[in-house]
Formats: structure tokens, C-alpha cells, sequence
């Protein structure tokens, strides 16, 4: 049995103060799934502490450098992360592929990076909707898996959450449907080999309370990565109740 997890990625969002009564909001009152909560990096001190002592949710980072250390201006390392207690990072977000240049190469780097340090990567893929549209959304999502299986024994994926993200689907208020999006779910499962059935795989793109329910249902999916509705305190923690 897979537990259920909702990740929040408030992606380059909020303030001290919006996080201050983010958690002052934030009600996890029968919540069962795992939670994470990944905000920007200057955050991520303010997030542990609330972590510390509210409990109920893990801490998460939007991103990290594939390298250890170093002249690398701006980045910021896997160690870092778990020096503020991150538990988990996300690597591969669509964002950070389409705006940044991001290839699957340097994504699977970072993914090495983080599993190695014995962060919990959660790798993005998915689809544009060109893509979708010429049928290719398979393929496209094999050969992104297929970055990282190139650098990670198979039983590593055991260490790892995968999150489906349709690009077309990401803030644009449109769903994958909860068939297309298990359809896909499905297939992910069938590429982490004999890893599959043990690894949560999320769907993202426009998740909320209205649709969560029917997007959780599904045999495969086993959560969500949220990202606007995960701005709202009471909203997101409706998400995180549907994912039983
Ligand atoms: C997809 C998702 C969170 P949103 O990017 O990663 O964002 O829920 O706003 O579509």
C-alpha cells in the first residue's frame, strides 16, 4: 500500500508575513496522507520552524544544484537543504525545463544529487500540449524517465516520488481528465521496473478541492503536487483530506 502525499509548491510566491499566517490558518485536522510544503528558498528556515512545531507536514525545496559545492553563484546545494531539515526537492518542474533551459540531462543530475545526499527528489515530467496533440506524450515522457534511469540503479526509484505534470494543464485552470491522467499514471508506473508499485506518483497541473477527490480516486495516482491552490490555507488542506 502506497501512502497518499499532497505537495505544495508555492513555486516564487508569498512573504514572511503570508507565511506567518499561512500556518496560523493551516488546519491538517484529519489529514492522513503524507504533506510536504516546498517554498522559495529564503522560506525554507521559516517553513522548518513551523514544521517543528505544528507537525503534520515535511519541508520541501522548489529546486537544487546538481553540484556539491563551489563557485556556482546562486545555487544552492543538496547539503543546504538538509541543513534546514528539507526532506524532499523537487527537480525537473516544467518551469524550470521551459524558462531556465533545464534538459533531462542536468535534471537527472540534479535527481542523482539529491538521492545521494538522501533528500527524496520529486522528479516532474510531462507532456506539452503540441506534444499531447501529436500523439506523443508517451514517448516523451519515457525518454525523461529514461535521463535518469541512465544514471540510477533500478531500486533507487524506491527513493524517489515521481509527479505527472501536463504542461498544458499547469495554471491554466484546465485538468487532465481522471482517465487520461491514470492512463499516464499507469504507464509511469510500468517504466520504474520492479520499483513501480512501490513509488507515490502525483498528478499536478490545476489541482483544488473540486477536483481532487475525483483525481485521487484513481488506482495510480497517489496524490498531488499543487501549486496555486496550495496558497490558500484551507484550500490546500482540503486537498490534503481528499487524499486518503
Ligand atoms: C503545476 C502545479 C504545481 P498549478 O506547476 O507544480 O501548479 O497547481 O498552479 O497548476
Amino acid at each position: 500500500m502506497r501512502t497518499p502525499l499532497v505537495a505544495a509548491n508555492w513555486k516564487m510566491n508569498g512573504s514572511r508575513e503570508f507565511a506567518e499566517h499561512f500556518f496560523s490558518d493551516l488546519n491538517l485536522e484529519g489529514v492522513t496522507s503524507d504533506v510536504v510544503i516546498c517554498p522559495p528558498f529564503p522560506y525554507l528556515f521559516q517553513v522548518a520552524e513551523a514544521a517543528k512545531k505544528n507537525g503534520g507536514f515535511s519541508l520541501g525545496a522548489q529546486d537544487l544544484s546538481q553540484e556539491s559545492s563551489g563557485a556556482f553563484t546562486g545555487e544552492v546545494s543538496a547539503s543546504m537543504l538538509l541543513d534546514w531539515n528539507s526532506r524532499y526537492v523537487i527537480v525537473g518542474h516544467s518551469e524550470r525545463r521551459s524558462l531556465y533551459g533545464e534538459s533531462s540531462e542536468l535534471v537527472a543530475e540534479k535527481f542523482v544529487a539529491a538521492q545521494m545526499a538522501g533528500l527524496t527528489p520529486i522528479l516532474c515530467v510531462g507532456e506539452t500540449l503540441e506534444e499531447r496533440e501529436q500523439e506523443q506524450t508517451l514517448q516523451v515522457i519515457a525518454a525523461q524517465l529514461q535521463a535518469v534511469a541512465d544514471l540510477i540503479e533500478p531500486t533507487v526509484w524506491k527513493q524517489s516520488v515521481v509527479a505527472y505534470e501536463p504542461v498544458w494543464a499547469i495554471g491554466t485552470g484546465k485538468t487532465a481528465t481522471p482517465d487520461e491522467a491514470q492512463a499516464v499514471h499507469a504507464f509511469i508506473r510500468t517504466q520504474l521496473a520492479d520499483s513501480g508499485p512501490e513509488v507515490q506518483i502525483l498528478y499536478g497541473g490545476s489541482v483544488k478541492s473540486a477536483n481532487a477527490g475525483s483525481l485521487f480516486a484513481q488506482a495510480d495516482i497517489d496524490g498531488a503536487l499543487v501549486g496555486g491552490a496550495s496558497l490558500d490555507a484551507s484550500e490546500f488542506a482540503e486537498i490534503c483530506r481528499a487524499a486518503v
